[in-house]
């Protein structure tokens, strides 16, 4: 298959500035003429049009209202080429596709009947012929004409201008977006749905209508998405001064979806998972979820619909933004400290091991094969870090000076990564050439520090190195600017003022140094006893620490830093390190008794009471078995895992008295209700229930029964119920048949029961899978059940997923393979569960990779064997 790169970019020869819609709806059979207007670009003579289209059955075609003969153009398996047209002109194709065979459900498909789009980022080609690149801006107008029992609701982009009633029951309705927009911001539904409407009036004074459709059992569980995105609005406005700016804000829920969420123009169209919420089906977790998604879909309207991307190298240019702002709402909405962390968090478990993997590739990628395959954490997570690095290196004000001014300037346009950084640099009066390096090298970067206190002169001298490992098609890095934000703490934890040799300012408490060459010193003078070094405070950098601390310095840090994601980091680090050390027992046999834990430093923070119960649930949670993973030079998964329950039990075992009476405390009576403090709350004790069933006193196991049974929310109910199945216990079973028999008609709750049981620890849970796969609820092409089941069994349960006997490995692969055939977006990240293989100890190491010469075998799409070449090579 043909592979795109960055520096081919050309501009297309041909503008596109009306684009007419006429959809004829049927499931089997639906009829789409496009009437676009073209006008030749002046600097581009000669060119022929080339239109992108898939799977298009052409029907008709009219140049200027004329039959267009056949020998005037060619169709392929691409598109349409038409030489030699006229400069200015208006070309008409009628194609019908097949949108009840579209299980790739990328162009127009359905999902329990309704019909819906996802365009993003290459499937409007499925839909009719069009230069499907973001560059290409057009008013759309969409006609949609459907029968009118079936497909009552007809959506499309913008505001509705025209209904028709027409013979043989149909109805028609005529929608027209005044924004010009590229292609993959199309969206068209029509189904049979509920709408729950509600207004928002903008700072201007603008009333905005916002319509929720669901399907109609679902239209009580609206209410939490809505008022999210109404905050969204309004935070909007506050934070950057973004107003809406179309009169209608539709968002519509689907069970079917590849990704979470679309932010299509006025028309968004949504993942079920993250729009349904009530406090029997979803838990906390998911509410919060909730609130991110329905913001971050709205702040695309600003950045990446109004703004967008010229081609989709540039895609961070929109996600990384738009991620960085749905984590600063988020960290406004919630406890600030704990998002950090959750979010630092998610990217080390699956960012940094894409940076180190054969999928390693730069924020701004280089080239690709199937664009659909770098929707990935990269682009969105560290490309969200990079952007909060900007922000740290200018400051709040001068970051907003620079949003600004990115608002001012390409208003209306398809920019590039380049253009963002210009008005951050101009706006915030900062040289960003260097810095542009975090979007054109890939691989995490290690930061090492060193410091050393001379007693006799009060110094601290601090020396900082950096490198970045090497790869896949950059075997050489450059430094990178890099932003560390940092304190010194005195024996009391008081942040000391930081003077810095030759300083003339009055010494603040924290700063951030600017580490711009390989190495750089930085001596601190003026201290009377040597500090506590509090380094990459609120993780100002996304790089991987290496700092010689000493087991001491790490409880003390944990216990006393005034910088939350600091405090954190000290208990990860010193987890890391216990949890090395057992995994290395168990992997030679030794006994893993004799290795020290730190249930001092633990219990310190379980009970203290400054620390918010969220902080210290997070203060408790070690780090994950795939970040464990990654910190070693041949992966055993099972040693890892065993290590890994060995420390919960036994550091849970000598806690329980602390356990048990927090968890009598942290009770409440009163009804759910979802709230960052409820939240917070509920996730200490439930973390204190889990730890009592895992220390392994059968009289727990009662404690948590109780706890399902009288829940009066998912979140309680599903937690208790989690905790005995990870402990194994013998009501864990017919637990688990209630809970499918109370919940079989939820689809968000039967996926969360298949995700449960696929997170099992032991062996067992792999025939259980396979057991599972059969069950008449699961269905291979619902995105949400098949990641819920082989998703969660390929990526979250390392164990299992890597039984020695290589049975893990057959069953996803099998999978994947099946799946290719039906969606590969869906398969292709199923299959990336195997991108790790060269890391692991030889024996598995072996049986994937014969996994993965039996997939490159055997798959088609280019999605798959993206991936997968890629992990063989
Ligand atoms: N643009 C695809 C879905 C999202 O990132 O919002
Ligand atoms: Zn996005």
């Amino acid at each position: 298959t043909r592979i795109f790169h960055r520096g081919d970019y050309r501009p297309y020869p041909w503008l596109v500035d009306r684009v007419e819609l006429d959809f004829h709806l049927d499931p089997r059979a639906t009829e789409v003429t496009g009437r676009l207007h073209l006008r030749r670009r002046p600097d581009c003579p000669g060119e022929p049009l080339f239109l992108d289209g898939k799977q298009l059955e052409l029907v008709a075609i009219r140049l200027d209202g004329t039959k267009l003969p056949a020998h005037r153009f060619r169709h392929d398996d691409e598109g349409l080429t038409i030489p030699d047209l006229p400069a200015q002109c208006v070309l008409e194709t009628t194609v019908r596709i097949d949108p009840a065979a579209n299980t790739a459900l990328e162009g127009l498909y359905l999902s329990n009947g309704t019909f819906c789009t996802q365009c993003e980022a290459q499937g409007f080609r499925h839909i009719t012929f069009f230069p499907d690149r973001p560059d290409v801006l057009s008013r759309f107008t969409t006609r949609i004409v459907a029968d009118r029992k079936q497909w009552p609701v007809l959506l499309a982009n913008g505001n509705p201008i025209r209904r028709e009633e027409l013979a043989d029951g149909r109805h028609g309705v005529t929608w027209e977006d005044p924004f010009p927009k590229p292609c993959y911001l199309f969206a068209l539904v029509a189904g049979d749905l509920a709408e729950i409407g509600d207004s928002f009036t903008t700072a201007s004074g603008r009333e905005v209508a916002l319509r929720f459709y669901v399907e109609h059992h679902h239209r009580d569980k609206v209410g939490h998405a809505m008022q999210a995105l109404k905050k969204a609005m309004r935070w909007d406005e506050e934070r950057f001064g973004r107003e809406y700016d179309l009169d209608i804000y539709m968002v519509v829920a689907v069970d079917d979806f590849n990704m979470g969420a679309m932010e299509n123009k006025g028309l968004n169209v949504f993942n079920s998972k993250y729009v349904l919420a009530r406090p029997d089906t979803a838990t906390d977790a998911d509410y919060q979820a909730i609130e991110e998604v329905i913001a971050h879909e709205y702040f695309h309207n600003w950045t990446g619909n109004r703004i967008t991307c010229r081609d989709w190298f540039q895609l961070s240019l929109k996600e990384g933004l738009t991620v960085f702002r749905d984590q600063e709402f988020s960290a406004d909405q919630v406890h600030r400290d704990v998002k950090r962390i959750e979010d630092v968090r998610l990217l080390r478990n699956s960012q940094f091991p894409e940076d180190a993997g054969p999928m390693a590739h730069p924020v701004q990628p280089d080239s690709y094969r199937q664009i659909n395959n770098f929707y990935t954490m990269t682009v969105y997570h560290k490309g969200a870090e990079v952007i909060s690095m900007v922000q740290t290196l200018l400051g709040t004000d001068g970051f907003r000076r620079g949003m600004d001014l990115y608002f001012t300037r390409h208003d209306g346009q398809a920019v590039t990564c380049d253009d963002f950084l210009a008005c951050m640099a101009e706006a915030g009066g900062r040289d960003l050439a260097q810095f542009g390096r975090w979007y054109s090298q890939a691989g995490t970067p290690r930061l090492t520090a060193n410091g050393r206190y001379e007693a006799d002169s009060g110094r601290f001298i601090l020396e900082l190195r950096q490198s970045c490992p090497p790869t896949p098609g950059q075997p050489q890095k450059l430094p990178f600017h890099l932003p560390v934000r940092l304190a010194l703490l005195d024996r009391a934890g008081r942040e000391l003022p930081l003077r810095l040799e030759g300083d003339t300012a009055a010494p603040a408490t924290e700063r951030v140094l600017e580490l711009r060459e390989e190495k750089q010193t930085f001596v601190f003078i003026n201290l009377p006893e040597r500090p506590v070094l509090s380094l990459l405070r609120g993780f100002s950098a996304p790089v991987v620490l290496d700092c010689p601390f000493r087991d001491e310095d790490l409880a003390f840090l944990l216990a006393h830093d005034s910088d939350p994601f600091c405090r954190w980091d000290a208990g990860q680090t010193l987890a890391t390190r216990t949890l090395l050390q057992l995994t290395d027992r168990f992997r030679s046999g030794d006994d893993p008794e004799r290795v020290p834990l730190p249930v001092a430093a633990l219990r310190q923070a379980l009970l203290d009471e400054r620390a918010t119960p969220a902080l210290r649930a997070q203060l408790l949670t070690p780090p994950g078995e795939t970040y464990l993973a990654e910190q070693v030079d041949e992966v055993d998964p099972g040693a890892i895992h065993r290590a890994r329950r060995f420390y919960l039990g036994r550091v849970a075992g000598a806690l329980a008295d602390d356990l048990r009476r927090l968890y009598r405390q942290l009770a409440d009576t009163a009804p759910y209700r979802y709230a960052p403090e409820e939240a917070s709350r509920r996730s200490l004790r439930n973390l204190c229930l889990t730890w009592l069933l895992l220390s392994g006193r059968p009289e727990c196991q009662t404690l948590a029964e109780e706890q399902y049974h009288t829940a009066d929310n998912m979140t309680d109910r599903l937690a208790a119920l989690r905790a005995l199945v990870d402990s194994a216990s013998p009501a864990a079973d017919a637990l688990l048949a209630d809970f499918h028999r109370r919940y079989r008609s939820e689809a968000l709750v039967v996926d969360k029961w298949f995700a449960l049981q696929a997170a099992a620890p032991g062996e067992a849970t792999l025939e259980r899978v396979a057991t599972l796969a059969a069950h008449p609820d699961f269905k291979l092409k619902n995105p949400n059940r098949c990641r819920a089941l082989f998703g969660t069994f390929a990526h979250a349960n390392q164990a299992a997923f890597h039984r020695p006997d290589g049975a893990g490995y057959r069953l996803v692969a099998e999978r994947v393979t099946e799946l290719d055939r039906l969606n590969p977006q869906v398969a292709a990240r199923l299959v990336s569960a195997f991108n790790r293989w060269r890391r692991m100890e030889p024996m598995r190491r072996e049986l994937m990779r014969q996994q993965l010469e039996y997939l490159r075998a055997g798959c088609h799409s280019s999605d798959v064997l993206e991936i997968v070449d890629k992990a063989l090579a």
